[in-house]
């Protein structure tokens, strides 16, 4: 319920300005729920109009690209950036390539990054982008030369002290090579102008790992502060098989978790002896297949495939969603609160909704938002700029080390009273 004036009015706004945009009102709400107290407590921010300038990119770009998929034919898709906030350093967010992008996706994944980066404690400002285009199925040829017309496009809105985009839903280590090449042909610039790059010209160590690695490290961290616990003997439930999914996945069994799910678009993986992260590794990230061939690849006999359903019907002690927005709603809240659930950690952004997060909270399930708890990916990239800065590699154990510092610091889960 928003209570305050000033609040309310602000949304209010919002809605009538950008009613049709469900997904960024539903994060706007959200954040203007639990900031409460904080406008009460602070009547110059009223006075200043901060919450209405939050809640207004600086800039929004919407672009056509167009591109020749291999039969010669043209194709045209829709491109976006979204430079939402500069207030503490230079834009900073993925692109997604996906069907379902619209303007509201790549708002809401904009307004969440300002927060997200502004936790990590490094100087990066908040903005996102995107396409409908849809990857799967395409060559590696189609899939570079669209990304090559979407740079031609995005190369005059972004650089390493603009905007430095970087991976998100579809976007990895391919893409970003393909996107990093283009802006260089058009820039004659060698700049560290986008993150999630390959090492061999300028990537991180850890980068790939960071953002699973860190929805881990946060949860471990908040179950030893909140609970005096561990991963130790918990049955962890996980959603999606890619970039997240896999790097949490392997992260929760190294800290000795049971790991029984993974899932994709098409249907979800049990494996109640453990899933085994290399197999879906192959299968996803080496050979972009789909998980249904998992059952054939891995020697447990005791894995079921279930098409077309959601892992949340999973009896287990800690939920991850790692795949998209909403994909937590009551019904599986109820379930996963019937069946024992007790620490719920966003992997993805947004992927509970209002309703299905007031109702974990309100059964005794500890709630670890996006925000926080999957910053570790870009607190990465934040590292991944520093080194291109100073044109410098650091080792593995060093990214790792302080991009721990940066994530389980200032956002260390704590008890509010
Ligand atoms: P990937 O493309 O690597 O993997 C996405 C996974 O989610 C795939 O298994 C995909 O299945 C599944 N998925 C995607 N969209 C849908 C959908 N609409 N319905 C059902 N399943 C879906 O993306 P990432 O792992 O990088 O991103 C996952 C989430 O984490 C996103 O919310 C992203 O914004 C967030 N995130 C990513 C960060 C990063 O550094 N990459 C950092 C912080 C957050 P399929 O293969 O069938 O499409
Ligand atoms: O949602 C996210 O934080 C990301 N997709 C990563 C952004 C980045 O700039 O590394």
């Amino acid at each position: 319920m928003l209570t305050d004036e000033y609040i309310k009015r602000v949304y209010d706004q919002v809605v009538a300005r950008d009613g049709d945009q469900p997904e960024f009102l539903q994060a706007v709400r959200e954040v203007f729920e639990t900031l409460q107290p904080v406008v009460e407590k602070h009547p110059e921010y009223e006075k200043a109009g901060v919450l209405e300038r939050i809640v207004e990119p600086e800039r929004t770009i919407k672009f056509r690209v167009a591109w020749v998929d291999d039969e010669g034919k043209v194709q045209v898709n829709r491109g976006y950036r979204i430079q939402f906030n500069s207030a503490i350093g230079p834009y900073k967010g993925g692109l997604r390539f996906h069907p379902t992008v619209t303007e509201s996706v790549v708002k809401f994944l904009g307004f969440e990054q300002i927060l997200k980066n502004s936790l990590t404690t490094l100087p990066m400002g908040g903005g996102k982008g995107g396409s409908d285009f849809n990857p799967k199925g395409k060559s590696d040829a189609e899939v570079m030369r669209f990304c090559q017309a979407f740079m031609t496009e995005l190369s005059r809105h972004i650089g390493q002290f603009t905007d430095v985009p970087a991976g998100d839903i579809n976007v990895g280590g391919r893409e970003i090579g393909y996107l990093f090449g283009q802006y260089k042909r058009i820039r004659d610039e060698y700049s560290g102008v986008l993150t999630g790059k390959g090492l061999e010209f300028g990537g991180s160590l850890a980068r790939t790992e960071a953002t699973g690695y860190g929805v881990c490290y946060y949860t471990q961290e908040a179950l030893r502060v909140l609970r005096n616990d561990s991963f130790e003997g918990k049955t962890v439930v996980i959603s999606g098989s890619g970039n997240v999914a896999t790097y949490a996945a392997q992260k929760a069994e190294q800290l000795g978790a049971k790991v029984v799910t993974v899932s994709d678009s098409n249907g979800y993986i049990y494996d109640p002896n453990g899933i085994n992260v290399e197999v879906v590794k192959q299968i996803k990230e080496v050979e972009r297949g789909r998980l249904s061939e998992y059952a054939k690849r891995c020697d447990h006999k005791t894995v079921e495939y279930h098409e077309g359903a959601g892992v949340w019907v999973t009896p287990c002690d800690i939920a991850m969603p790692c795949a998209t927005q909403n994909e937590v709603h009551i019904e599986d809240a109820k379930n996963l609160v019937a069946n024992g659930c007790k620490i719920l950690t966003e992997g993805a952004n947004m992927p509970t909704t209002l309703e299905a997060t007031q109702y974990l909270q309100q059964n005794g399930v500890a709630f670890f938002p996006g925000k926080a708890a999957n910053a570790g990916g870009v607190a990465t990239s934040g590292l991944e700029m520093s080194q291109n800065s100073e044109r410098l590699s650091w080792t593995f154990e060093e990214v790792d080390d302080l991009s721990l510092i940066h994530i389980s610091e200032p956002t260390r889960p704590r008890l509010i009273s």
